[in-house]
């Protein structure tokens, strides 16, 4: 990931498992390599259990040759199937839990298996939809710069790998552009963001502010055209980023 950031911006795409079977899933993944996807990340906020996600994991690595990392949702539901996993604090969860009891509880089980743990600090910005009710998180208001900037400065000085700001999957405005340049300004860590990120414009205006990886998840859940949306959403990062 390190050498792809060096030569431009990065697009994973999201898969739920949850939301369709794991041919199905593998299909977009598949369709999501042509369009020019760099990584497969694979999880969901809720309704995802152990098996589907390792029969999905096994689908996409039979139909594509992309790294495949999971994003997880409790320390139960760990595959060794994968390649890496977002070894993740949800910084602005108010339980603990979240903010690093579960962190705690598979640290030995990715240790022994050997699976790549990407540490992320990861954040949820109003209105954080799914995700920012099930992680009990104290949203991070969307004009409160200082709050996201405080965040970020905390993931960087706790060794963290990767800061991920998250609007949550399906929110109908991403996390604003002025945040992403505010959190940019503060950190020399990779700054992941996702969530609403369905068109090739907004997709550019974040890498424009400041966004090095977009992660996209419902668009690839519409059925046909998954190729194209994922080509047009990395053509507009790509563009954007050259000139920023
Ligand atoms: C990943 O939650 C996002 O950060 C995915 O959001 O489904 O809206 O693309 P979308």
């Amino acid at each position: 990931m390190r050498e792809l950031l060096r030569q431009g911006p990065v697009h994973v795409t999201l898969i739920d498992p949850d939301k369709q079977s794991p041919m199905e899933g593998a299909r977009i993944a598949r369709a999501a390599q042509e369009g020019g996807t760099n990584f497969i990340l694979i999880g969901g906020t809720s309704g995802v259990d152990l098996q589907m996600l390792d029969a999905t994991i096994q689908e996409v690595k039979e139909a594509t040759s992309l790294p495949i990392i999971t994003f997880p949702t409790s320390s139960a539901i760990i595959s060794h199937h994968s390649h890496a996993i977002l070894f993740m604090s949800l910084m602005n969860s108010s339980n603990v839990r979240y903010v690093i009891r579960e962190a705690s509880l598979g640290a030995e089980f990715i240790r022994d298996e050997g699976i790549e743990g990407l540490s992320t600090g990861y954040v949820v910005v109003e209105p954080g939809m799914l995700v920012g009710e099930v992680g009990e998180v104290t949203l991070i208001p969307r004009d409160d710069l200082r709050t996201a900037r405080g965040y970020a400065l905390a993931a960087e000085m706790f060794g963290f790998s990767l800061f991920y700001l998250e609007g949550g999957s399906g929110v109908p405005e991403p996390v604003p552009t002025e945040m992403i340049s505010a959190v940019k300004d503060v950190l020399t860590i990779p700054l992941v963001v996702g969530g609403g990120i369905d068109t090739p414009e907004k997709a550019g205006d974040a890498v424009n502010a400041g966004a090095d990886i977009i992660v996209t998840g419902n668009i690839v859940e519409r059925g046909e055209g998954t190729e194209e949306a994922v080509r047009a959403i990395i053509e507009e990062m790509e563009r954007r980023w050259k000139i920023r």
